[in-house]
């Protein structure tokens, strides 16, 4: 279970690493997300440098955390600013896109040949060099290209690229997709600029990590630049061809190499978050967050994250090189900033296989508080488990009289719940209180409440909750984890 950190953009040199690993260690992060650029390694046609990518994997290991390598290649936020100088000054050997009135867009083309090829064979180099120094397997996911796409130009309009989207979708794809064979307008309307671009971004990128995968079998992610996840009519407005929700099913068909897509998620709206969740967790599609904003309010997103059973989560910028990218992310990121993410890695990371198969074996259920604070509750067996938030720990709800609870309009809170037995569960959150009562008849009593972790893959009790901890539900403050066992009685 990756508990991550992705770096800064350019974050990616030796004499930059011993500002991250302090924001690494305070964050109890055990996974770091960092960029190898194509300029940096290839800087010359054919010369490889791979000095950072040595000095990256030693001090990972010196401070006990594994890697994912972010490939930034032909495609860094849609553009190509990560190439060599000699891709970025060779537009007739490395084409840009051609816009509507034949001008020159910024975003190279994904139908450039030579582009792929010499991106390719970086990408391989570099995973040549990862499998010949890490046979500790420090490195355990590659990101080929980073937000592929295309900002402000909805596919490619050069001649050779009309002629493709005027002639028949792949027969792979429609039969994939389960549609009508046609051309691209025909088979995808409105949408057709998009998924053209979708299936050539997603074919190439495919190429350059089945080259990767050849000589290194890692796996392979790429992450999506998203739009407004219940704005179809809108949705190829974005990073147009990135994995964006609405086209996971191309980039399934076109990218068979690419494990999973994964969501960028910077909107804080909780509505929006939970539905880019539920869009990437699919069977098909192994979830996880690889980059969220590194603000207070995405923090408690990690509860409901973990309950959909993700394979993994980082909020970005975590490093301490001073930029900010607010309003994305926090305006500063301090000690605050910092401890509302490790707080829940610090309950976590070193129960993060116990919890992942926990998750993988029985019911979860994550909640975060909404954008009003408002009760959440859902069923799992005979029990109706609710969740309260910013609520003074004994008081049953918000009393005119008192003064308010600082986290009344406060963006935290959060919990997990795995159920284990019909009866038996394990929850753990932050600044929330969970309350448990059956649908059915008679009243909820706890036999047991017990606060504790995992020690060698066995549960070990530190305490019982009961008493003023246990009388007004179960209010967590710090992150701990509970196992819960409840019982009721006088249904007769
Ligand atoms: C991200 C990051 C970095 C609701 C921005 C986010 C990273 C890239 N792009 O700091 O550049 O390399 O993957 C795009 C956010 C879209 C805005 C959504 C607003």
């Amino acid at each position: 279970m990756v508990l991550g950190a992705q770096v800064h953009n350019s974050t990616n040199y030796t004499e930059m690493l011993p500002q991250v690993w302090p924001t690494i260690k305070a964050l109890h992060a055990n996974t770091v997300e960092v960029p190898v650029a194509w300029e940096q390694i290839e800087p010359v046609e054919g010369q490889f440098d791979f000095s950072f990518v040595d000095a990256l994997v030693r001090q990972a290991r010196e401070n006990n955390v594994r890697l994912v390598l972010l490939w930034f290649g032909t495609w860094k936020n849609s553009g190509p600013s990560y190439t060599p100088e000699w891709v970025k000054t060779n537009p007739g050997r490395f084409p840009r896109m051609t816009n509507r009135s034949g001008g020159m867009h910024f975003v190279l083309s994904p139908h450039g040949r030579n582009t792929l090829q010499a991106d390719k064979r970086a990408f391989t180099r570099l995973m040549q060099h990862i499998r010949k120094i890490d046979t500790r397997h420090t490195v355990i996911m590659v990101q080929p290209e980073n937000e592929a796409g295309s900002l402000g130009l909805s596919r490619d309009f050069s001649a050779e690229a009309q002629q493709l989207f005027e002639g028949p979708v792949p027969s792979e794809l429609v039969q994939a997709l389960g549609r009508n064979p046609g051309n691209w307008s025909q088979v995808f309307g409105v949408h057709a600029d998009q998924a053209f671009n979708a299936w050539y971004v997603a074919r190439y990128i495919d190429e350059v990590a089945a080259a990767g995968k050849a000589v290194l079998n890692l796996p392979m992610f790429c992450n999506a630049a998203l739009t407004n996840p219940f704005d179809e009519a809108n949705a190829g407005g974005g990073a147009s061809g990135g994995p964006n929700w609405n086209v996971i099913n191309i980039w399934k068909a076109a990218a068979p190499h690419i494990d999973f897509v994964a969501p960028d998620i910077y909107d804080r709206k909780h509505k929006h978050y939970l539905a880019f969740l539920d869009h990437y967790a699919r069977p098909d599609n192994a979830l996880m967050i690889p980059e969220t904003g590194n603000a207070l309010d995405f923090a408690r997103f990690i509860w409901p994250v973990l309950g959909k059973g993700a394979i993994g989560f980082a909020p970005f910028g975590m490093d301490g090189t001073s930029y900010s990218n607010f309003p994305l992310g926090a305006p500063v990121l301090d000690d605050t900033a910092i401890d509302a993410f490790a707080a829940s890695y610090r309950l976590f990371a070193p129960i993060a296989e116990d919890w992942a198969r926990i998750a993988l074996e029985n019911p979860t259920w994550g909640v975060a508080r909404d954008d009003e604070g408002s009760d959440q509750s859902t069923v799992m067996g005979r029990w109706r488990i609710t969740a309260q938030f910013g609520l003074w720990q004994m008081k049953e709800k918000n009393d005119p009289r008192l003064r308010p609870h600082p986290n009344a309009t406060r963006m935290v809170g959060g919990a997990v719940v795995a159920q284990l037995a019909p009866d038996e569960f394990l929850v753990a959150g932050r600044d929330i209180r969970m309350r448990f009562a059956p649908t059915g008849a008679g009243s909820m009593e706890f036999l047991s409440v017990e606060e504790g972790t995992f020690v060698d893959g066995k549960w070990k009790m530190r305490r019982r909750w009961n008493g003023d901890q246990t009388d007004f539900g179960l209010n967590f403050v710090e992150p701990v984890m509970l196992k819960v066992r409840l019982h009721t009685f006088g249904e007769a």
